[in-house]
């Protein structure tokens, strides 16, 4: 028995960018189509976990035929919420991507019908020395709508980010001031020329 998805899932790869002529969308790669839970388990369970990404390379969970860039007409009138997480928190990062992605295709990151299929597709970036997580919106119309697409991340993050990120940090007596963590909205139209 396969429990299907309220809609077709697409799983990208953009792969590091070697030689600086190669531009983005050669680098960007659909790797799996997910249209049941099972088939999203079987994929997860064979593919590389985020935390173990080279730097500059990404991983897209992205609805349908939608591709990760802000050029879609699906995107193109939309925005993000990113968040980046520094490499100290790297034992959650796969816990947190994961969350993030089942939050997605489970449709948990809006709030109710109305609103549904708002969230476009879900990124998670691998930088040198940091990370980005990012929800990508259909449009910008509903203020009140991406708020709280924004504030389930924040909880998201939050409580994936509560728990001890290593015993040496555990054991600590003077442990360090956690870092702050910041949610930010940004437009795709600011992202084109
Ligand atoms: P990013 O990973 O979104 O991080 O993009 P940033 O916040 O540091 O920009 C990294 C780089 O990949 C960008 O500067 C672009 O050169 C390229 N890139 C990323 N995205 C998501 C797109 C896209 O949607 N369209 C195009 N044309 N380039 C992109």
């Amino acid at each position: 028995v396969k429990h299907p998805l309220n809609t077709e899932w697409t799983l990208w790869y953009t792969k590091p960018q070697i030689d600086p002529s190669e531009d983005w969308s050669s680098l960007l790669r659909p790797i799996a189509k997910i249209s049941s839970v099972e088939e999203f388990w079987g994929f997860y369970s064979c593919i590389p976990r985020a935390s173990t990404l080279p730097p500059k390379s990404d991983y897209h969970l992205f609805r349908n035929d939608i591709r990760p860039e802000w050029e879609d007409p699906a995107n193109s009138k939309g925005g993000k919420w990113s968040v980046f997480i520094s490499d100290s928190k790297k034992p959650v990062l796969d816990e947190l991507w994961l969350k993030l992605m089942l939050s997605a295709i489970g449709e948990l990151l809006e709030e109710d019908d109305s609103v549904a299929q708002e969230v476009n597709g879900v990124v998670f970036n691998c930088k040198k020395k940091a990370c980005k997580f990012g929800i990508w919106t259909k449009s910008l119309d509903n203020e009140e709508t991406l708020k709280k697409i924004g504030l389930k991340f924040k909880n998201l993050v939050d409580t994936k980010l509560s728990t001890p990120v290593n015993e040496e940090q555990q054991q600590n007596s003077h442990p360090r001031k956690p870092e702050e963590i910041v949610f930010q909205f940004m437009k795709h139209d600011a992202r084109r020329d």
